[in-house]
C-alpha cells in the first residue's frame, strides 16, 4: 500500500493515518511505535550530552556476546525495556544486551507484539563521537494475547516481521520506519521534540559505486568474497569504499545513496559476526521494502529461521543488482 505523505508530517499523524488503512487495527501498533519514539528521543538526548553527563566509557561488564558493555549501551537497553513494558502492546523484548528474552511482567498486559532490538549499535564508536544507532524489528505474536509469550513467538523467519526500523544518532537524529506502507524517514527537531517526515518513500538504487566492508579481514574471507572485492576494484567500475564500523550508519548511507554492505563469514567465524534477530532481520526487511536485497551469501536473509535468540549470520545487503552479483560469486563456497 503506497501512500503519498507530505514532508513535515509528524510521525504521529503518519502512524494514525496509516493505521486507518487497517479497519481491524486495535491501536496497539501505534502505541508501540509511540513508545519506540519516546525511547529514541530519550537516547538521542543522552547521546548528545554523554560527554558531559559521565556516560562515556564502560560498565566493567561483558554482555552475552562477550563484548564490553558501555554505559550508554546499558542506558539505551534499560530505556527501551522500560518504554516498551508498560504500554500493553508488547509481550516480549529480545535485546542484544540480554541473554534471556524479557517477558512483560504479569502486572502489565502482555500485548500483541514481540520487539527485537539492538539498543545501541556501534558501541565501539560511542566514545569518539561517531554515529551510533538503534535497530528494531517487530513480529506479531503467535501465542494468544494476555498469556506469557514463548520462544516460538520470536524464533521465526524474518519474512514474518510486520515492521522494522532504526534510529541514527548522527549529525542529526533520524528515525527510519519500514512497513507495508514503504520506507519513510523522520528527522527529530530537538527544539520541539518531534519527528517530522523528511525522507519520503525511500528507494535504494539497484547499483551504485560504493562498497562497505572491513577489508582488514580480507585474507580470512572466503574465495567468493575475495573474488567479488577484486571485481569491484576494477578501475573501470569506479567504486569507492566507505566503512564507519556502525552497521546501522553504514546501512543508512547505502540505503539513501546506494551501495552494498558486507560482513561475510571468515575462516575464524564462518557464521559471521552480526546478529540475525535484531541486526540482519530488521535491515533486510527495510532494504527489501526499499527495493533492495539481503543474503547470507546463499540464502535470502528473511528466509532464515533462527535456532537461538542470539544467532549470528553473514550479511550482504544493499542494491539488488549488487547483492545478486555478490551472491553468484559467494554461493559456491562454504563461507
Ligand atoms: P555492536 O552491536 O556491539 O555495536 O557490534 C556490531 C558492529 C556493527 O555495528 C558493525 O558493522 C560491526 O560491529 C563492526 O565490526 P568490525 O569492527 O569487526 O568491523
Ligand atoms: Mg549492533
Amino acid at each position: 500500500m503506497e501512500r503519498v505523505f507530505e514532508e513535515g508530517t509528524t510521525i504521529d499523524r503518519f502512524l494514525l493515518d496509516t493505521a486507518a488503512d487497517f479497519p481491524e487495527s486495535t491501536g496497539q501498533f501505534v502505541n508501540l511505535m509511540q513508545s519506540i519514539v519516546l525511547a529514541g528521543k530519550m537516547i538521542s538526548a543522552r547521546v548528545n550530552r554523554a560527554g558531559l553527563s559521565g556516560l562515556l566509557g564502560g560498565t566493567g561488564e561483558v554482555n552475552v556476546q562477550g563484548e564490553f558493555v558501555q554505559l550508554l549501551d546499558e542506558y539505551a537497553n534499560n530505556t527501551f525495556k522500560r518504554a516498551l513494558e508498560h504500554g500493553g502492546h508488547t509481550c516480549m523484548i529480545v535485546s542484544e544486551e540480554d541473554e534471556a528474552p524479557t517477558l512483560v511482567p504479569e502486572r502489565f498486559h502482555s500485548g500483541r507484539y514481540v520487539v527485537t532490538v539492538d539498543p545501541l549499535d556501534g558501541s565501539s564508536n560511542i566514545d569518539v563521537n561517531v554515529t551510533i544507532g538503534t535497530i528494531f524489528g517487530i513480529f506479531a505474536r503467535k501465542t494468544p494475547e494476555g498469556t506469557a509469550a514463548t520462544l516460538e513467538d520470536a524464533l521465526r523467519p524474518g519474512s514474518d516481521l510486520i515492521a522494522a526500523g532504526y534510529i541514527v544518532y548522527g549529525s542529526g537524529t533520524l528515525l527510519v520506519l519500514a512497513t507495508d506502507h514503504g520506507v519513510h524517514g523522520f528527522s527529530l527537531d530537538p527544539s520541539v521534540g518531534e519527528f517530522f517526515l523528511s525522507h519520503n518513500a525511500i528507494r535504494v538504487p539497484e547499483r551504485s559505486t560504493t562498497y562497505s566492508i572491513n577489508e582488514a579481514y580480507r585474507e580470512q574471507f572466503g574465495e567468493g568474497t575475495r573474488a567479488y572485492l577484486d571485481r569491484l576494484k576494477d578501475p573501470a567500475r569506479k567504486y569507492g569504499s566507505r566503512y564507519i564500523g556502525t552497521l546501522v550508519a553504514d546501512f543508512h548511507r547505502n540505503l539513501l545513496k546506494g551501495g552494498v554492505f558486507l560482513y561475510p563469514g571468515t575462516a575464524k567465524s564462518p557464521g559471521g559476526k552480526l546478529r540475525l534477530l535484531y541486526e540482519a532481520f530488521p535491515c533486510a526487511y527495510i532494504v527489501e521494502k526499499a527495493g533492495g536485497a539481503a543474503t547470507n551469501g546463499k540464502t535470502r536473509i528473511l528466509d532464515i529461521v533462527p535456532k537461538e535468540l542470539h544467532d549470528r549470520v553473514p550479511l550482504v545487503i544493499g542494491g539488488k543488482a549488487e547483492v545478486e552479483e555478490a551472491t553468484a560469486l559467494m554461493s559456491p563456497f562454504p563461507y
